[in-house]
């Protein structure tokens, strides 16, 4: 049987697709299991140095597939979401943030429920104009889930974050460029060299600085100024000793291309 998840390497850069395109790539726990494997693998691996993960077909995901068997009622004649939350959607989101390299979503089609706060839970959105992004959640009653009540209001405040989420209308990519809450809108033909060339450029790039990056704007997101800038402190004083900031600091003084390796 066709893979759930294609795994395709160019070079330093791994590229997850999500293939259940019949059904704009929905997530049922075989996808989910074969998403977190794939994941697993990705940051396993020294040689990956940027994921991309993009969608087969004419979307990206629609969230949840609300066919799933896993979905169907218990012997209370209730559907346990709390228990697919717990054992699927929360490990995905933790996973995205705790990658040891830079995750790009190359959205090439609608990004809908949980399948909208997959592409805006990787370090960097790159989204088709003729894609858009929908909190699908309220018209069935429930709330922005894998990260969504948590990255919403962070990327574009409070009043667009609620905006979205409570009437659930669809943001065309283009829009959610201009509110800041994805990275860049391109044309349609262009969205994968996009993504591509700048998945090689960041593979190129000091792969643990990047991580601590995203680590360091996570943790201090919870902080005041002094524990941020304490947090600063440590984490430069660790990357300081790597192998990177030595060969980036030589490479700048002998005038050449720097050879990073830190993972
Ligand atoms: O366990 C839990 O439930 C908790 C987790 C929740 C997380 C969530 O993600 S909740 C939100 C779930 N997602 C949705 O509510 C979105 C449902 N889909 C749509 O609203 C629309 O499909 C879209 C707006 C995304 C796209 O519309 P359109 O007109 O471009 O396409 P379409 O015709 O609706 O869909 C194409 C096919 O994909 C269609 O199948 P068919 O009729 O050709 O056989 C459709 O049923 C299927 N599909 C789309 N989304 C889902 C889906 N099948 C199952 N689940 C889906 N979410």
């Amino acid at each position: 049987t066709e893979p759930l998840v294609l795994v395709a390497d160019a070079g330093p850069v791994r590229t997850l697709t999500l293939n259940r395109p019949a059904a704009l790539n929905s997530f049922t726990s075989q996808m989910h299991a074969q998403l977190r494997e794939a994941l697993d693998a990705a940051a396993a691996l020294e040689s990956v140095r940027t994921v991309i993960i993009t969608g087969a077909g004419r979307g990206f995901c629609a969230g949840q597939d609300l066919n799933d068997p896993g979905m169907a009622p218990g012997d209370d004649g209730k559907v346990d979401i709390g228990a697919v939350i717990e054992a699927n959607y929360k490990p995905l989101a933790l996973r995205l943030r705790a990658m040891p390299v830079p995750v790009i979503a190359a959205v090439n089609g609608v990004a809908a429920g949980a399948g909208a706060n997959l592409a805006l839970g990787c370090d960097i959105t790159i989204a088709a104009r003729s894609s858009s992004f929908i909190q699908a959640f309220s018209k069935i009653g429930l709330i922005p889930d894998c990260g969504g009540t948590w990255l919403l209001p962070r990327l574009v405040g409070r009043s667009r974050a609620l905006g979205l989420a409570l009437t659930g209308d669809k943001l065309p990519a283009e829009q959610a460029e201009r509110i800041g809450l994805i990275w860049q809108c391109v044309d349609d033909a262009a969205l994968m060299d996009t993504c591509q060339a700048l998945a090689q450029r960041l593979a190129a790039m000091p792969s643990k600085a990047l991580a601590v990056t995203r680590q360091a704007f996570d943790a201090a997101a919870e902080m005041d100024m002094d524990q941020a800038l304490a947090l600063e402190a440590r984490l430069q004083r660790d990357l300081g000793r790597q192998h990177d900031f030595a060969e980036g600091v030589a490479a700048f003084q002998q005038k050449r291309a720097p050879q990073f390796k830190d993972r």
